[in-house]
Formats: structure tokens, sequence, C-alpha cells
């Protein structure tokens, strides 16, 4: 169809088989759970970017006001002739910023985005290679992890983006482990380009994962649509709250599902029914929030150090650069998390944001 557009299908790491297993997993532990990843179906996807544009939802237009300020400092201090490789698709603009300040610095770009949304993908590659002729995409369908053993052998160095803070979702264990595997696959002079969602008051934490509009409730609510829609499952919407306090000791917004009243849902395809208590809860989403230097922390046992960052005025939300470090078991920052800080070339931004609620 277009000769600049290669498709890549990771076997065996396409979500829609899995709905099945998971739920049945998640409903029968004694503490039931949903993993977020599959908030993302179409309708999901949709209802994410309205999210995005939500006044309290104040990451995405924090985050695109960092880019816009710096996108050309984040790339020359990236490197020549970069690649740009995507974990989540690149429909938005922050990634069409990136491109077009790539594009002014390079003949060409070669881009390849890692989504488990296959349709959501293929479809905004193709709106990108409409937008840019200089441009060649490369869409890989699979999961971040799969995604990033699948990725080509690299011709020229390569800027692995990682924005909106989606690696918050990640458990500390899994956010290093993460590092660690695109680490492994780093030649010294590629760079992470990783944005991360600060702590900050409370309140506001709370008001963007609790909007008046309903639209997060609306997005949490998405998973039992799937159940019912994909597994025959018989929730009632109105039935379940949704629920996202912030927990101060973990750092973290926590989404969940509280039933209503005491009910048995039956599910189709799964040939059982789980039962709920009043008030129990299904635990969907963690959202996690951190300093410079709590990420830090789990950057060095992954072998990564800040090289540069940009935030807000406000400190709300930071983009970091990050670079490989030798990695030797006595490396001096796997001992000393702490020291990584040092190393900080501080380039906070200072004039006027967009504010939440304007
Ligand atoms: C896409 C994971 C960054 O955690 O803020 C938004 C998802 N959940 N509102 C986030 C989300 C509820 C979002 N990330």
């Amino acid at each position: 169809m277009n000769d600049r557009f290669t498709f890549i299908d990771v076997p065996g790491s396409r979500l829609q088989q899995k709905l099945c297993a998971v739920t049945e997993e998640g409903l029968s532990k004694p503490h039931k759970e949903l993993p977020s990843r599959f908030f993302y179906d179409a309708a999901g996807s949709v209802l994410f970017e309205q999210i995005c544009a939500l006044p309290e939802y104040y990451p995405t237009r924090t985050e695109h006001a960092i880019l816009a300020r710096s996108a050309r400092e984040m790339i020359d201090s990236a490197g020549k002739d970069l690649t740009l490789v995507e974990f989540g698709s690149g429909s938005s603009s922050k990634t069409r910023l990136l491109i077009e300040t790539l594009l002014e610095r390079q003949p060409a770009l070669h881009y390849l985005p890692i989504d488990i949304s296959a349709d959501f993908m293929r479809q905004s590659c193709y709106t990108l290679l409409d937008d840019y002729e200089r441009l060649a995409v490369t869409g890989i369908a699979a999961e971040y992890s799969d995604g990033i053993h699948a990725l080509p052998a690299p011709d020229s160095p390569r800027l692995f983006l990682f924005l909106g803070s989606n690696i918050g979702n990640f458990d500390r264990d899994e956010a290093e482990a993460f590092l660690r595997r695109i680490r492994q696959q780093m030649q010294p002079e590629d760079r992470v380009l990783i944005g991360i969602d600060l702590i900050k008051e409370r309140s506001i934490l709370t008001a963007a994962y609790n909007d008046h509009a309903g639209v997060t409730a609306a997005f949490n609510k998405n998973l039992l649509v799937r159940i019912n829609n994909e597994l025959g499952g018989k929730f009632d919407l109105d039935a379940f709250v949704h629920e996202a306090p912030y927990i101060e000791a973990e750092s973290r917004i926590e989404m969940h599902l509280v039933s209503h009243h005491k009910q048995s849902i039956p599910i189709a395809y799964l040939e059982q029914s789980f039962a709920f208590t009043a008030g129990e809860r299904i635990h969907t989403e963690n959202s996690h929030k951190y300093t410079l230097g709590s990420f830090g922390e789990l950057c060095a046992p992954a072998c990564l150090k800040t090289e540069a960052y940009w935030t807000d005025e406000r400190n709300w939300f930071a983009v970091l650069l990050l670079k490989p470090i030798e990695m030797s078991r006595n490396s001096s920052t796997t001992k000393n998390p702490a020291a990584i800080l040092t190393a900080v070339i501080p380039t906070a931004v200072s004039s006027d944001l967009a504010q939440p609620g304007e």
C-alpha cells in the first residue's frame, strides 16, 4: 500500500485472546483485580483521548507544554541522525512535535511505534505518513516487552520515547525490569526520553482521576463493558462505583470499581459466576507518581542515568533524557542511587505553561 510503511505483528503478543484468562484469574483472587492494559480497546482508546482533554487531567497538557518549549533542546541533547522508537502509538501531538523537530535536523526519519492496539496504531501510522513525506514508519503490534525484541537491527542511534507517564502503570519491580530490558537493547549512543508525573498536592492528583464529567469513571468501567461484550458477562454498570484515591505510602493513584451491593455476576464464556459483597472492590490500575530522586532510584539498577531533564514551572511533570551507563556489577550508581542526581543538568523551563482548568 505504502512503501514507507512496514507492519510487524508479533505472534502471541496480541491481547484479545488473553482477556478471558486474566478475567478468570483476576476475579478469582481474594483481592479482585483486572490489569489496566485492557482499558485500551477502540472505545477505551477514545475515552483516554477524552481524558487527556479534561480540565482536571493536567499531565497531558503539562507534558505537551514542556515538549513544545524544549523539543529542539531535547533532540539536540539526544544526538544526531536519530531513529525514533516509541512505546505507545504516536497519534498524539506530542510525538508530532518530536517528529517535526527531528525532520528539521535530518533529511529523513524512521519512526517505530510499538503498540498493543494494532488497528489504532495502523490508523495513526497512515496519518503520520500522509503528513510527513520524509518519514518512514515500522509499526510493531505487540506488548512493549515483546516489541523491544521485535525491533529490527539499528542502523543509526535510537531515541526511545516513553511519554505520558505511562511507566507509572508499572509497579516498582516491573518498571525496573522494563527499563532494564530497554537498556539491554541500547548502544552507547542511544537515549531514552521519558515523561513522569511528579508527586504534588493530593487534591490536584485526585481531581485528575475523579473528573466532574465522569469520563475517567467511564474509562474504568470500560473493563466491565469489555467483559460483557467479549465474554458474555452480566455486569450492571450502575452497580459499580468508580473510586480513585491517592495512596501516599505507595506514591500512587489507585483505581477501583466498588460493588454497590452484594451481587453475583455470571460470565457465560467462563461458565461461572463471581460473587461480590457490598463494598468489595476490583483493583484496576496503579498510576505511580515520582520525584526526580525516586525515579533515579528506579533507573540506577537498570544502568540508566539522567543526562538532562525538563520540567514545568510548578514541577508537576518532568521529561527526562536517560543515557546508558556501563553495565558492570560494581557500578557506583548501582550501589548509590542518589549519586545519579549529581549528574543531572538542571534545565527547568520557567514561563507561562497552560494551567489546568483554564
Ligand atoms: C496513560 C497510564 C499515563 O495513569 O494517568 C488516566 C491512564 N488512568 N486516567 C495515567 C489513566 C486514568 C494514565 N496513563
